[in-house]
């Protein structure tokens, strides 16, 4: 379902994604602007302010294993639900992270990618990625049950 200029896009605002350090800081945000998030990362560390949060390497660490994971999406674009189904089946029975949060976190990725592209990230960057997140999140959510 992604058309060939849609899939263009993607791959190629992808391939100068720095991953550690959008992926850190879309976790830290995550975590500032929704506090609640923060009960999954009990075992992080000291949240205690959003200075806290960005300074906090398992917080840094988390955010590139979860951005370097998006990244498999990128790459099997067409295959996307069956690439996260093992993925969804974790966050469903094991971590019980509310599929709400795939949203949430897709929604500030877009934002973390707006602030680092500048310009770069138009209108129609914007418009691919939104389904992207989209899809992506939809593909996390479903082996809920
Ligand atoms: Zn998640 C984990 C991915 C979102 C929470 N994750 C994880 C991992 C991965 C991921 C790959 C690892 C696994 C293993 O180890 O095996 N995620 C992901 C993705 C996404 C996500 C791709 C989207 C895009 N998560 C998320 C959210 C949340 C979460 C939103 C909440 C809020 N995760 C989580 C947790 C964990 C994980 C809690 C575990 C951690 C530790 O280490 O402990």
């Amino acid at each position: 379902h992604w058309t060939a200029e849609e899939k263009q896009l993607i791959t190629s605002i992808w391939s100068k994604v720095n991953v550690a350090e959008c992926g850190a800081e879309a976790l830290a945000r995550l975590l500032i602007v929704y506090p609640w998030t923060q009960r999954f990362f009990s075992s992080f560390g000291n949240l205690s302010s959003p200075t806290a949060i960005i300074g906090n390497p398992m917080v840094r660490a988390h955010g590139k294993k979860v951005l370097t994971s998006f990244g498999e999406a990128v790459k099997n674009l067409d295959n996307i639900k069956k690439c996260f189904a093992q993925l969804s089946k974790l966050h469903c029975d094991k971590l019980h992270v509310d599929p709400e949060n795939f949203r949430l976190l897709g929604d500030i990725l877009i934002i973390v990618l707006a602030a680092h592209f500048g310009k770069d990230f138009t209108p129609a960057c914007q418009s691919v990625w939104q389904k992207m997140v989209r899809v992506v999140a939809h593909a996390l959510a479903h082996e809920y049950h």
